[in-house]
């Protein structure tokens, strides 16, 4: 019988840890919060929840005591999709008292119904051709009341500076100035006059929006248009709708997953999800070739444990391809070093404001980046870089310098 793991760290979890594991496991599964005689039935047991592992731990003076609890549930009893997942293992649960859902262990025959990343790290890199290094992805700012015209010179701006990937700004929707459609068409226009002028290619996600009972025929549309890739805000509709995006044999166009909102599901060390299961495992196994989440390092940032718990959750061997991680928010060239040191060749440099907010505009912010990426690559001193690169020298003198040691 094919069984579900779910693991969860429970704080102050009261005198008695085994007992309360199994009141979880028999609530969920076939019981209540009372007794119920049907439960003692035998047909009833092979529906009922297992406690499989009950570890306590001292926690910190903040948390008291806390303990890890892995539950198994029998697969037989939900339909074989996410939201039945979640509603077994965490529905009502999430609810009551501080509890952390932390990991998911699920079924071979239950994996084999989720579509992972299309492309994944592999097939990003062959569309763009580049094996060798971090990606460098730069993001739309400050276009919010801009119309096409502003849109299409930051566009071209910044693919001149060597980015690989452009991404719409998050908040960016349709307002009527920039429609979704023509921003895919002149985009890549644009994109490739820059390819002809500069022979490095760029890819532009496009911000997939709307109503959740549009986003197919949007996002169709959008396939059918030529786009690159489509960012959406996978948290604000859940994972089943991205899900069923990047199911659609008509939407072959690679699924970058923002993490918009995933912070109220995953910020608390007592509640909710950890950011590694979130934002690595669940974004993976629902079809994200792209994970955005904050790195360790910028103006937002996640504690770093959590961070590198996400990334090998986007690169763990499995039978999925592998989920590009992109460490972002705050992130600007003096970062680079210590970006790599944490992530490897196999993540994504992301940056808005510090592409756009260097001394010499987006072109000098993603030349900054692409100089400091090479030196980090050939082990060339910071500073030597900056001699030879004038927009490296200039994002250091503005931004600083991180050293990673
Ligand atoms: C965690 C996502 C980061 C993001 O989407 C974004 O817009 C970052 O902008 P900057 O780099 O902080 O300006």
């Amino acid at each position: 019988m094919s069984e579900l793991l779910a693991t969860y760290l429970l704080t102050e979890p009261g005198a008695d840890t085994e007992k309360k594991a199994e009141q979880i496991a028999t609530g969920l599964t076939v019981g209540s919060w009372t007794d119920l005689p049907l439960v003692k039935q035998e047909q009833m047991q092979k529906h009922k929840g297992r406690v499989i592992k009950v570890e306590e731990r001292e926690g910190t003076l903040a948390s008291g005591k806390q303990a890890v609890i892995t539950i198994a549930y029998p697969e037989m009893n939900f339909s074989q999709d996410i939201p039945a997942l979640l509603t077994t293992v965490f529905g009502k649960l999430s609810l009551d008292g501080k509890i952390k859902l932390i990991d998911l262990h699920f079924s071979e025959a239950f994996k084999r119904t989720l579509p992972g990343p299309k492309f994944g790290v592999y097939g990003i890199r062959k569309l763009l051709g580049e094996f060798e290094r971090p990606l460098l992805m730069s993001i739309f700012k400050g276009v919010i009341g801009r119309d096409l015209s502003d849109i299409k010179e930051q566009l071209r701006q910044q693919a001149l500076g060597g980015v690989d990937l452009i991404k719409d700004d998050e908040i960016f929707f349709e307002t009527g100035l920039a429609p979704f459609e023509t921003r895919i068409t002149e985009g890549k226009q644009i994109l490739k006059e820059t390819y002809e002028q500069t022979g490095h290619k760029t890819l532009y996600a496009v911000n997939l929006t709307g109503r959740t009972a549009d986003l197919k025929d949007r996002a169709r549309r959008a396939a059918e248009l030529g786009a690159d890739a489509l960012l959406f805000n996978v948290f604000a509709y859940g994972l089943d709708v991205m899900q069923s995006l990047a199911e659609d044999p008509e939407i072959a166009i690679p699924m970058m997953a923002h993490p918009a909102v995933s912070g109220a599901f995953t910020s608390s060390p007592f509640y909710g999800f950890s950011h590694a299961l979130l934002l690595g495992k669940l974004n993976r196994y629902c079809g994200a070739d792209f994970s955005l989440f904050p790195s360790p390092y910028g103006s937002v940032a996640l504690p770093k444990e959590d961070a590198l718990a996400i990334h090998e959750e986007c690169v763990r061997e499995d039978a999925f391809n592998q989920t590009f991680a992109v460490p972002s928010a705050g992130i600007h060239p003096g970062m680079v070093p210590l970006l790599m040191r944490d992530f490897g060749i196999d993540h994504i440099i992301n940056a808005g404001g510090g592409i756009h907010g260097h001394p010499n505009g987006a072109q000098g912010g993603g030349k900054a980046f692409r100089a400091i990426i090479d030196a980090v690559l050939e082990a060339q001193p910071i500073d030597e870089k900056a001699e030879q690169c004038k927009d490296l020298k200039l994002a250091l003198d503005k931004w600083g310098k991180v050293e990673a040691v």
